[in-house]
């Protein structure tokens, strides 16, 4: 919020916040993890910025995500300067499906044996192929796109999920398209992370890859996620709650920051509105600039607490957009 009310006072933005309850304090003290109240509130709101939730993820983001058919988990990383990267030109995007396969949660227990179903749908997937798409199209990086699978194996769901960005690729003459096992994905993110541009898979692959990847680029701690569908977006950084570190005011407030970037960005391109996609390049340049000057947290190599480094991105806010050198 000290970053958010500094964007606001810089740029005129005039944004109403409401402040809603969710996740494992919330089931503590209400008995319920996502209150109706909560539901109501987001589907009001232009967009939602939302914080780890702990062990109740299923009942709050997952839940979510089929609510409100988020059904693009979209998240970027990049190497940024000062930040432990694995390479210095990473620049990737994993589009993640996010509404289906086995966290649908349709599972069963019969006595000793536990069942979960995997669900994927030719529709749910030629609709995330399509943002993958159109995602590489939008950078205009390296405009190439990974579909990541094992239909070696999984013949029926991976099977299908293939041939469905398959078919959506010959849409798309202009973006270079290939495959990959989920395995050996797993190993080119570290062999060859530069190589990437838009990697789109299914749900329960594209959660665990995203915390591999974002290790290739400095940890949770840097990276953001977008939760978005055709009416509603959320936004979230990737990582859980972190309950070893909660409450110590260590840890690091980038990738929330990071995810309010995305929301502006998001904001800006669906309404069209200039004020709100400076808001997020002047975010984005405010906190290069404080890994710039390591003025970051103790996981980064910093000693700034959560709150210092907050007060120190919002202070940057007004100077980055001044255009002053900061
Ligand atoms: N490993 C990062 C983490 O714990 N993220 C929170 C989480 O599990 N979210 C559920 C999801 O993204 O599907």
């Amino acid at each position: 919020m000290t970053v958010l009310n500094a964007v606001e006072n810089t740029l005129g933005l005039n944004v109403n916040y409401e402040f809603l309850e969710a996740g494992d304090k919330c089931l503590q003290m209400h008995g319920i993890a996502l209150p109706e109240e909560t539901v109501k509130s987001i589907m009001k709101s232009d967009a939602t910025l939302k914080g780890p939730v702990g062990e109740t993820a299923a009942a709050v983001i997952v839940k979510l995500r089929q609510l409100l058919d988020l059904y693009a988990n979209v998240r970027p990383f990049k190497s940024y300067p000062n930040v432990p990267c694995l390479k210095p030109n990473i620049d990737f995007v994993i589009v993640r499906e996010n509404t289906e396969d086995l966290y649908k949660g349709f599972e069963y227990t019969l006595g000793d044996v536990a069942v979960s179903l995997r669900v994927i749908t030719r529709a749910g997937s030629e609709r995330i192929a399509k943002y993958a798409f159109e995602e590489a199209a939008r950078r205009g990086v390296k405009r190439k796109v990974t579909a990541v699978h094992k239909a070696n194996v999984l013949k029926a769901t991976c099977g299908l999920f293939a041939e469905a960005c398959r078919s959506v690729a010959r849409n798309y003459p202009s973006i270079s398209y290939e495959e990959l096992y989920v395995d050996a994905a797993a190993m080119f993110l570290i062999k060859k992370p530069e190589d990437f541009d838009v990697l789109v898979t299914t749900n329960m692959f594209g959660d665990i890859l995203s915390d591999e990847a974002a290790q290739l680029v400095g940890g949770l701690g840097v990276a953001p996620a977008a939760n978005i569908g055709e009416k509603y977006g959320l936004f979230e950084p990737v990582h859980g709650a972190a309950w070893d570190i909660a409450g110590r005011n260590i840890a690091n407030p980038s990738s929330l920051i990071l995810a309010a970037k995305m929301m502006f960005e998001w904001l800006g391109f669906k309404n069209n509105d200039e004020i709100c996609l400076e808001a997020a390049k002047v975010i984005e340049k405010s906190i290069i600039e404080a890994f710039r000057r390591r003025c970051v947290t103790p996981d980064l190599g910093g000693s700034l607490s959560t709150k210092d480094m907050g007060l120190k991105v919002a202070s940057l806010i007004g100077e980055v957009a001044s255009g002053k050198d900061p």
